[in-house]
């Protein structure tokens, strides 16, 4: 496909890259596969703690999607492996209350999602390229949540918790925007 088509898939204001970018608010974590675990947990039915093995062994999903950072880059059709959100809500089972989701990192990061949109288009994810994530992009395991700028896409993921109310995380307190949709550039607040 020739860049002029390409763009046409470009939100407002977004550059294509053919790189991929790393971002973090500070070093790069290491966890290995094997000391890998997510808790789940907050206003759900079942709280759990699932580690490497677990996630691997449930439903797995291919996902070629468009990854938008805030700061203007976006890399088209990347190709990840993982796991749909709604994958993890049918075992977990959130009340009906719980509207909120804050996904939390080893590194300390948070980042706070609506649970509608995660079910439409949240996944966690241990591929890139059919390959293990490799540690700078939140390898073992990231969230990814195409349809919302990068940041909101937690890596090093740690854990998941479910709430009633909303609950702005790292880069939400610090300026950007709590819904951070690209199609309406809604970058900072
Ligand atoms: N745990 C954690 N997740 C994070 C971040 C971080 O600092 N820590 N940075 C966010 C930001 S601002 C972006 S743009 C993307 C970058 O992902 P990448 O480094 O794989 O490109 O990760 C997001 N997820
Ligand atoms: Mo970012």
């Amino acid at each position: 496909m020739d860049q002029n088509k390409k763009s046409l898939k470009l939100p407002p204001g977004q550059f294509i890259t053919p790189s991929f970018p790393v971002l973090s608010k500070g070093p790069s974590v290491h966890v290995p596969q094997d000391r890998y675990s997510l808790s789940i947990e907050g206003l759900v039915q079942n709280p759990m703690i699932l580690n490497f093995k677990d996630l691997v062994d449930l439903e797995s999903k291919e996902i070629t999607c468009n990854i938008h950072c805030v700061t203007k880059w976006s890399k088209l059709d990347t190709k990840w492996t993982g796991v749909e959100f709604e994958t993890i809500v049918q075992l977990v089972k959130p009340a009906k209350n719980a509207l909120f989701v804050v996904f939390g990192s080893f590194d300390g990061y948070k980042t706070n999602i609506p649970l509608k949109i995660l079910l439409e288009d949240g996944y966690l994810v241990y591929k890139y390229d059919q390959k293990p994530i490799e540690d700078i992009h939140g390898g073992p395991v990231r969230a990814l949540v195409p349809r919302l700028y990068f940041w909101k896409s937690a890596k090093w993921l740690n854990s998941i918790t479910f709430l009633d109310h909303d609950e702005p995380g790292f880069w939400e307190t610090r300026g950007y925007s709590n819904s951070a949709d690209p199609i309406k550039e809604e970058r900072y607040s």
